[in-house]
């Protein structure tokens, strides 16, 4: 029997990690986050699915990546490393600061400069990270910190690092732990294509140990202008309003292909307005507020849906990568502004139509 107390990812399934007893654990108790049957957004696709949401914007940091950053700092830390790096377009570098600071380590953060999203900028600060802003976009950075962490004694913390893939894999662990089996289809916002590579490792292991009998097809999303594997090219300007997977070439490429070929799924591409179409179904149908890269996976399943590609009753789940208030600017300009009305009782009931 598992404690019933909740003590994070590692604690949970240390028998499917790279860990002993001696590896220090640094933990801000990520993981357990709900799976949440999405009913209205059932309905409003015609009743044809089952689709269950994975809230991952309720890990510590707000996104999916504290499940591997858990791993990758408590393995810097059990290997005397002293500081720890990552190139980001927000979220990993939230993250990396907040497990640093928990562990007393130094962490250095490169961001495109202006293009992340104001809640990522100001987590990594608050954790005080050494953050420095490329005159670049993602991709610049990471090769930079690559090139960095090969030449200095810092560990980088990007997806590459496969302590990473190790904990995020928990994730599909959970999932199945819940559904008492693996979904018939797995659909996941793409940008640096670690999460989906985690993700199908879960499963097949889950799969090995005989936890659950079939695998999920793993359907990915990227969005339209930073489609790299879709188009089958490196983009070189990537472009979205979806920062958090605004990558052009992503470090995870081959493994995300095969993770596609081995399951039988696809890899296919969103448009912005799609995003923004899913990103405020979610908060309207079911009182789930994402950042915008989050609801491409749901943009995703919708799209697939219209063409009739899922058998009926097909079970399907969608990662939410990334809490809502990560962005808050995004959500501002895409609602109405609040009406503004005198500070009287007849004036706000005339508006609400009493
Ligand atoms: C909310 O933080 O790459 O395909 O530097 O923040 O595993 O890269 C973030 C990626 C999806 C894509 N949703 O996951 C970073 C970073 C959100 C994200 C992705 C990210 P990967």
């Amino acid at each position: 029997m598992n404690d019933p107390i909740w003590r994070g990812v590692i604690d949970r399934y240390k028998e499917y990690l790279p860990v002993t007893d001696k590896t220090p654990i640094v933990t801000l108790f990520e993981g357990n986050t709900p799976l949440i049957e999405a009913k209205n957004l059932m309905r409003e696709l015609g009743n044809n699915l089952r689709i269950y949401l994975k809230y991952e914007g309720l890990n510590p940091t707000s996104s999916f990546k504290d499940r591997g950053m858990t791993m990758a700092v408590s393995k810097a830390l059990e290997e005397g490393s002293r500081a720890v790096m990552c190139a980001s377009t927000g979220n990993t570098s939230a993250s990396a600061a907040a497990y640093a600071a928990r562990c007393g380590m130094q962490c250095v953060v490169l961001i495109p400069e202006g293009a992340i999203s104001l809640g990522k900028l100001s987590q990594a600060m608050m954790y005080g990270a050494r953050v420095v802003a490329v005159k670049g976009n993602f991709d610049q950075a990471l090769d930079l910190v690559r090139e960095i962490t090969d030449r200095y004694p810092i560990t980088l913390v990007n997806s590459i690092n496969p302590y990473r893939i190790e904990g995020q894999k928990t994730g599909a662990f959970e999932i199945c732990d819940v559904l008492s089996q693996a979904p018939d289809y797995h659909a996941i916002p793409v940008g640096n294509a670690g999460n989906i590579t985690a993700y199908w490792k879960g499963y097949k292991e889950y799969k090995q140990a005989g936890k659950i009998d079939t695998l999920p097809k793993m359907i990915g999303f990227q969005a339209a202008r930073s489609a790299p594997i879709v188009e089958g090219r490196v983009i070189e300007h990537p472009e979205t309003i979806a920062t958090a997977i605004r990558i052009g070439n992503p470090a995870s490429w081959k493994k995300a292909e095969e993770a596609r070929d081995e399951s039988d799924g696809l890899i296919d591409k969103v448009t912005d307005s799609e995003i923004i179409k899913a990103y405020k179904m979610l908060a309207h149908l079911e009182g789930i507020f994402v950042e915008p890269a989050s609801a491409a996976g749901v943009a995703g399943v919708i799209k697939l849906n219209k063409r009739g590609y899922f058998p009926k009753d097909s079970l399907v789940v969608c990662i939410l990568t990334g809490h809502g208030l990560k962005d808050p600017d995004r959500a501002v300009k895409v609602s109405e502004p609040p009406v503004v009305v005198p500070a009287r009782l007849e004036k706000v009931v005339e508006l609400l139509g009493y």
